[in-house]
Parts: structure tokens; C-alpha cells; sequence
């Protein structure tokens, strides 16, 4: 049975090295646990957030930030973050060179898309970045995944591979950090219900 790790948004923006970005607690020391649910794995998939600067939602301070936006394509503002050619777009430490993935998928290049989910540009899930086409041409029936952040493109992402009902999804809590507890919480809520397994561990996984 074929099964496919995701590496979800594992970059430097959404870790401490990057304070004026979107940090994320411990989110730079994930990788170690990211390579060990890969070993797990036939495939290993990449998402990168690649943000142009002067996007839509971009706002120039983090008090201005999360507040809604009549945007069909970006529900709310952000402050820069994840631009290529920046500290912030590079993957997080003790992860592989991105050539040595299977597949990667940048999300978020148009100025006017925030998509969280790595399986489509848009919000409205009409315009599919291919990722789930991949996974089916690989024949994937599972995928683990982990990243950051918990609560907006883990989730996110976790949720339209179900969706789909062509994979069972594996959400693996120990390869990924979030941005709040609370936030953190309802996503582990959300995706139990929609009947994605929510693990503590690698080992946990090992044992389904
Ligand atoms: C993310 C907030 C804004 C994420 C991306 O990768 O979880 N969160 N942009």
C-alpha cells in the first residue's frame, strides 16, 4: 500500500528565526520529526507558502493583523511573510534539499490568493494546484501529515485530502506546531469529525 508523507509549510516564517513573520513556537523543531514519519512513507510531498510582497493582504504591522478582508481569494490580513529569496520562504532545519522530495507544491504565489490548504489556490477549492492528482496518479491510499501550522495549513490541508474520500488521513501531532492553543484545539476538533485520525506521535502512527 502506497503512503505519502506531507511536509506542510515546514518553513523558516512560521518558526522564531523569523520574529517579524509569523512565529510559531517550536516550529523549527519539527524536523527530525517530519523525517521519521517520512521513513514511514513510499512518497514525500513538500508545500512552500511563496508569498509576493506586496500582496492583497498584506499588512505592515502584526496589531493590523487577522482582521477580516472583503477578498474573495484571502479571508483575512497577514503581515509578509514566506517571500522567496527571503530567510523566511527556506524550509526549517534537519529537513532534505527540496530535489530530494517527490513533489512540491508552492501556494500563494498570485498577489491576490491566500489559500491555507495545499490542495488548491483558491478558497473556493475550484482551482486544484494538482496535488491530489498526483497522489491518485501514485496510486497513494495514505497520507501522514504533519507541518505548521496546526491550525490553518495543517488543518486546512488535512481536510480537503479527506474531502476528497480517496485517501485516509493521518494527522501526526507530534511533526507539527500551531499559532494558539485554542486555534490548535478546534482544528483537532474539526478534523477528528471529519474523520481524519489525529495521532500524538510517530509511534502512535506505527501502531495503527
Ligand atoms: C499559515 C497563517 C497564514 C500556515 C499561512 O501555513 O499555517 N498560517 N499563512
Amino acid at each position: 500500500m502506497t503512503i505519502a508523507a506531507i511536509d506542510v509549510d515546514p518553513q523558516k516564517t512560521f518558526t522564531p528565526l523569523c520574529p517579524n513573520e509569523l512565529p510559531v513556537a517550536e516550529g523549527d523543531t519539527i524536523g527530525s520529526e517530519l523525517n521519521r514519519q517520512a521513513a514511514l512513507a513510499n512518497v514525500r510531498v513538500l508545500t512552500k507558502d511563496a508569498h509576493p510582497h506586496n500582496a492583497v493582504w498584506v499588512v505592515d504591522s502584526h496589531d493590523k493583523m487577522l482582521s477580516p478582508l472583503d477578498h474573495p481569494n484571502a479571508d483575512l490580513t497577514w503581515v509578509s511573510h514566506a517571500v522567496p529569496g527571503t530567510l523566511g520562504f527556506e524550509t526549517i532545519p534537519e529537513l532534505p534539499p527540496v530535489t530530494e522530495y517527490d513533489h512540491v507544491i508552492w501556494k500563494g504565489i498570485e498577489p491576490d490568493l491566500h489559500p491555507y490548504g495545499a490542495c488548491y489556490h483558491d478558497l473556493q477549492e475550484k482551482l486544484s494546484t494538482g496535488l491530489i492528482e498526483w497522489l491518485q496518479a501514485k496510486a497513494v491510499k495514505t497520507v501522514l501529515v504533519g507541518g505548521l501550522a496546526t491550525d490553518y495549513c495543517v488543518k486546512t490541508t488535512a481536510l480537503q485530502l479527506q474531502a476528497s474520500g480517496l485517501f485516509q488521513v493521518i494527522v501526526n501531532l507530534a511533526a507539527c506546531r500551531g499559532i494558539a492553543p485554542d486555534t490548535v484545539e478546534q482544528a483537532c476538533i474539526e478534523m477528528k469529525a471529519a474523520g481524519i485520525c489525529v495521532c500524538d506521535s510517530t509511534e502512535a502512527v506505527k501502531a495503527l
